[in-house]
């Protein structure tokens, strides 16, 4: 009998073709009526699901009795319990590599966009205000020679100071857990505690998971710590900043602006950053370009198909529920 796999979210036609060649795949529907109800009455046949952008824990799973796989169409999975889904046996695989460039390209069209504060003239311009000289006050600030700090140098951040070092001569501080000797060889990159990168960093670029440690890593304490002309850039994960706080910064000019990606609670709807001009708000799209989603689906595909049959898939978040002989369950 075919093994059966539940998107809990949506997955592209592509997607759904290539997963039926080998199993019952079931796309919960908005035409068939409530989407939870649906996922909800598919889970406890479900060997694998895939998708992104939910919560799953012991709440959510509770009924999923033979659940083998959950396949992230993500790099984070924070959003998954992984201490209950490793307790279980069952394994989590994400699409890392794959979104590393498009999110840094997005970190770094934050740090122009809030820099040079194109949303705001390209809104000024198209309201027909271009008759007159523009203001000093309408300026932006210089990207070239600034200095760069970037919170978390995995993977999207060195390939954000490498845009920074190499495209725009940037001097890059950067903050984590463990020193990169071969990057601050390669970029001149200097290791420095948090504190310090906030206080002497023009952009601060924060590019961390979230975890019980970043949580709220950037609130009210540190937001004083950066220069008033300082801007803050967030691809992240929105809990990584107490989000009052910032909106409070921003609205004091205490900070110069934010470029953000993320949210505390997405999708963001009729928050007070709507109004601050010097908040630059994009709908969480670090990956979202026609090659870097089409590289994910492949990838959460692989890994699916990967577990379903037995073999060890190449994005094994919990490593320690692998058995080799395939008995998953
Ligand atoms: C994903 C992301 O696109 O990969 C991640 O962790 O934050 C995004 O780039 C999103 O989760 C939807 O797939």
């Amino acid at each position: 009998m075919k093994k059966t796999i539940l998107a809990f979210s949506r997955i592209t036609p592509a997607m759904a073709d290539r997963l039926r060649e080998h199993y019952e795949v079931i796309i919960p529907s908005p035409a068939l009526g409530n989407l939870n109800t649906q996922f909800e009455k598919a889970l406890p046949e479900a060997h694998g699901l895939i998708g992104a952008g939910r919560k799953l824990g012991s709440k959510q799973l509770c009924t999923a009795e033979r659940l083998e796989v959950v396949s992230s169409v993500s790099v984070g999975y924070d959003n998954y319990d992984l201490g209950y889904l490793t307790e279980r046996g069952i394994m989590l695989t994400n699409t890392p590599d794959v979104l590393t460039e498009s999110t840094a390209d997005l970190a770094f069209s934050l740090i122009l966009g809030s820099a040079r504060r194109i949303a705001e003239l390209d809104a000024w311009t198209k309201a027909g205000n271009w008759t007159r000289t523009l203001e000093a006050a309408q300026f932006g600030c210089d990207v070239f020679g600034k200095t760069l700090g970037i919170v978390g140098l995995g993977n999207i951040g060195s390939a954000v100071a490498r845009r920074g070092r190499l495209g725009f001569g940037m001097n890059i501080l950067y903050s984590g857990n463990t020193p990169k000797p071969e990057l601050e060889h390669a970029l001149d990159a200097r290791f420095v505690p948090l504190d310090e990168l906030l206080a002497n960093a023009d952009f601060v670029c924060l590019v961390v998971p979230l975890n019980a440690n970043t949580r709220h890593l950037i609130g009210e304490r540190e937001l004083q710590l950066m220069k008033p002309s300082a801007i803050l850039v967030n691809v992240s994960r929105g809990p990584v900043v107490d989000e009052q706080a910032l909106i409070a910064a921003l609205e004091q000019g205490r900070i110069r602006g934010a470029g953000l990606d993320v949210y505390e609670r997405e999708p963001l709807s009729a928050s007070p950053l709507f109004s601050l001009p010097n908040a630059l708000t994009l709908p969480h799209i670090g990956s979202a370009t026609d090659e870097t989603r089409l590289a994910m689906a492949d990838r959460a595909v692989e890994n699916m198909i990967a577990a379903l049959e037995g073999h060890r898939p190449r994005d094994l978040v919990n490593p320690e529920v692998w058995r080799p002989d395939g008995n998953h369950g």
